[in-house]
C-alpha cells in the first residue's frame, strides 16, 4: 500500500513536537542516557524571540546530517558526512578582531559559556532550490560582538572559516578561493535572529554541519551561514565573500532569500523541502512549495532593507 507523505507527516510532526516540548522542560538529570550521549547533550531552553520557533515539522536529523554543502570536504552532497569526520574540533579558537575596542581570541569552551543556549527552529533555504527546517542550538551573535565593543568605524562583519589542507581534502579543488569567507552588514550581524550555533537536534554540531561553531542567518541563502568559523573581523569597508569573488554576476553581497529575484540560471520562486518527496516516484511528482520573501522572516528583517532596490542589491 502506498502512503502519501501528506498522510504520514502530521503524525511525525506530532511526535517531534512532543520531543521538543520535553526539551523545553527544566533540565532534569537524564538518567537513562548512555555516557557518550550524556557528554554530547547541549542543554538549551526554547527561544522566546519572535520568529525563532518555526511551527513546521523539522527535517529528519538523518537527512540534515547526510545531505550537506561543505565544499572543504567535497562538492557532492554525500561527501561532507564521510570526509569531515577527520576534522579536529578541539582545541579550537575564534579570533574576533578589526574595528573593535577589545579584540580577543576566544577558546571554544569559553564560547560555549558566553551566553545562555537557546533552541531555535529555522528554515534553511539553499540557493540551489531546496530547503530544510533545523532545530539549532546557540545564542545571538550580538552577545559575542558586544563583548569586543565595535568601534564607530565598524560597518561590516567578515566571517572566515577554517582552511586546513591536511584536514580538508576539498581544498585541493579550485571551485572557490580558500578560506571560505562570508560577510554581513553590521546591523544584520547584530540582528537577534543571527545565530552563532554550536548544536542541532539537542546535541553538539556534527562535523559535516559546521562543528564546533557556525553562523546561521535564516533570511539569507544558506551559503551566507559559514561553517567551522575561526575568525570574525569587523571592518569599515564591504568585504568580498567567496561566492561573490567566484561569480559576481550570480551572487551578490546581500543574498537575501527573494522569490522575485531569480538566479541567472534558475528560478527562485519555489523550493523542494528535503524529506518530503520520499516515495513520490523519485521526486518526479514531488510538490514544490513557494519560497517566501526573506525566507519567511520579513516581519523581523524587512525594515533593514527599507528603500533598497533588492534587484540591484541582490
Ligand atoms: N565553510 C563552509 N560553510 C558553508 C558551506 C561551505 O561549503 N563551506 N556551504 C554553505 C551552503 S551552500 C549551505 S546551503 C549551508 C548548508 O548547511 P547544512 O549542511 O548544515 O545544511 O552551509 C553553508 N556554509
Ligand atoms: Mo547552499
Amino acid at each position: 500500500m502506498k502512503i502519501l507523505p501528506s498522510e504520514i507527516t502530521p503524525r511525525r510532526f506530532h511526535l517531534q513536537r512532543r520531543t521538543l516540548l520535553a526539551a523545553a522542560l527544566p533540565v532534569a538529570l537524564p538518567v537513562a542516557l548512555p555516557g557518550a550521549a550524556l557528554a554530547q547533550a547541549l542543554p538549551a531552553s526554547r527561544s522566546g524571540l519572535p520568529g525563532a520557533l518555526l511551527m513546521e515539522p523539522p527535517t529528519r536529523k538523518q537527512d540534515a546530517t547526510s545531505y550537506n554543502n561543505f565544499y572543504e570536504f567535497g562538492t557532492e552532497k554525500d561527501e561532507p558526512v564521510r570526509q569531515a569526520q577527520r576534522l579536529r574540533t578541539r582545541p579550537w579558537t575564534v579570533s574576533v578582531e578589526g574595528e573593535v575596542l577589545k579584540p580577543r581570541v576566544f577558546g571554544i569552551e569559553d564560547l560555549l559559556k558566553l551566553a545562555p543556549m537557546e533552541e531555535r527552529i529555522y528554515r534553511l533555504r539553499c540557493v540551489e532550490g531546496w530547503s530544510m527546517v533545523i532545530p539549532w542550538i546557540g545564542y545571538s551573535l550580538s552577545a559575542l560582538l558586544r563583548q569586543v565593543e565595535p568601534t564607530g568605524k565598524a560597518k561590516f562583519v567578515e566571517f572566515v572559516t577554517l582552511a586546513d589542507r591536511e584536514q580538508m581534502p576539498g581544498l585541493r579543488s579550485g571551485v572557490l578561493d580558500w578560506p571560505y569567507v562570508e560577510a554581513l552588514r553590521l546591523d544584520e550581524a547584530l540582528h537577534p535572529l543571527t545565530l552563532l550555533s554550536f548544536g542541532m537536534y539537542g546535541e553538539l554540531l556534527p562535523k559535516q554541519n559546521g562543528a564546533p561553531l557556525r553562523l546561521v542567518v535564516p533570511w539569507k541563502y544558506g551559503f551566507k551561514s559559514g561553517k567551522s568559523l575561526v575568525r570574525i573581523r569587523l571592518t569599515d569597508k564591504m568585504p568580498t565573500p567567496s561566492w561573490v569573488a567566484a561569480n559576481p554576476r550570480e551572487y551578490g553581497f546581500f543574498s537575501n532569500v527573494n522569490p522575485q529575484v531569480d538566479h541567472p540560471r534558475w528560478s527562485q520562486a519555489s523550493e523542494r523541502r528535503i524529506g518530503e518527496d520520499a516515495g513520490n516516484f523519485g521526486g518526479l511528482f514531488a510538490k514544490r512549495r513557494p519560497t517566501l520573501m526573506f525566507n519567511g522572516y520579513a516581519e523581523q528583517v524587512a525594515s533593514m532593507y527599507a528603500g533598497m532596490d533588492l534587484r540591484r542589491f541582490f
